[in-house]
């Protein structure tokens, strides 16, 4: 009897679950082709923001390749904005080290993917005199991610993060070939806070295999869908087509991460970056959230592409 009973409950979960998903499919699907996301693209078809020529090759380089790097210096000349993000990102490394010296039980961290000490994580209440947040709607970066996604995106993420050297541990979670699950309107931006070689766990892509380039086809991206293929097999469709990011502090990646990438495997030095993602509404609508409020801090005007990117 109680073995009955227990078979028909994981039955409903099973049916539950599976009419969850196709819920989920069907509200972000709804909202990228007819309801939010037209909207948005609206928007942008009316106020598209002006690029200049250096935002311009991004954008053509994301559409052609899914990524674009550049000095953060040469699309941002504003050092007094770089020297505070310097001192910023230098306090939290310091803070974590400190921390991780008594054991760092006090960090963020997420189950499964330890390795990775967040300065924001979930949940924290941001204002624009926030240095992060101020870069995720400058319009510098936000013009070529509402250029290149063709809708004014919405800035789902913000973060630092201190990557902790691991040695000679297995690859897992992020660490592995993946697509990300949030939309396939996605651009994620990585700055790179210390110089990244091999030993610090570089950011690498498979140019050509976001949504609509030549190898999308490969375990595809689709809502909620398999987006962690078996590495091997994996490995030996993309062989000699990957990208390692290994560059100097201050670099700046632009990367639509519904493209397969992997990253993070520090082996003996930590790795720190600051990242943002922008995507479309209809993701917010379905299939993430967002790690922050923004709340306002300076009142200082924001334009009508800034506040729907944070609305
Ligand atoms: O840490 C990395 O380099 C990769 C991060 C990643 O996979 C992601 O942000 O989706």
């Amino acid at each position: 009897m109680h073995r009955t009973r227990t078979h028909f409950a994981a039955r409903v979960n099973r049916i539950a679950s599976g009419l969850e998903r196709r819920g989920i499919v069907a509200t972000y699907e709804l909202h990228d082709r007819l309801l939010a996301n037209r909207g948005s693209r609206r928007r942008y078809g009316q106020q598209p923001g002006s690029l200049d020529e250096i935002q311009r090759e991004i954008v053509e380089r994301l559409r052609t390749e899914g990524y674009a790097t550049i000095p953060f210096s040469q699309l941002v000349p504003d050092p007094a904005a770089w020297d505070e993000l310097d001192r910023n990102a230098a306090s939290f490394v310091a803070e974590t080290e400190q921390e991780l010296e008594r054991g760092g039980s006090a960090l963020r961290r997420r189950a499964g993917k330890e390795f990775v000490v967040r300065k924001y994580s979930w949940g924290v209440q941001l204002g624009d005199d926030d240095p992060w947040l101020r870069v995720g709607i400058s319009p510098r970066l936000l013009d070529v991610a509402n250029a290149y996604l063709g809708l004014w995106s919405k800035l789902e993420y913000i973060d630092v993060w201190y990557t902790l050297p691991e040695g000679d541990s297995e690859r897992r979670s992020s660490q592995r070939w993946h697509r990300d699950f949030n939309d396939r309107h996605l651009l994620k931006a990585f700055l790179y806070l210390v110089d990244v070689d091999e030993e610090t766990g570089p950011f690498e892509y498979v140019p050509r295999s976001a949504p609509g380039g030549e190898l999308d086809r490969l375990w595809p991206w689709r809502p909620l869908g398999e987006n962690y293929p078996p590495d091997e097999e994996l490995a030996q469709h993309i062989a000699g087509r990957s990208l390692t990011f290994t560059a100097p502090k201050g670099t700046l990646i632009f990367c639509n991460t519904a493209g397969f990438h992997r990253g993070g495997f520090a082996k003996a030095k930590p790795r720190v970056l600051a990242t943002w993602t922008w995507d479309s509404p209809a993701s917010l609508k379905a299939l993430s959230e967002r790690n922050y409020t923004f709340v306002r801090a300076n009142g200082a005007a924001l334009s009508d592409a800034q506040r729907y990117a944070l609305a």
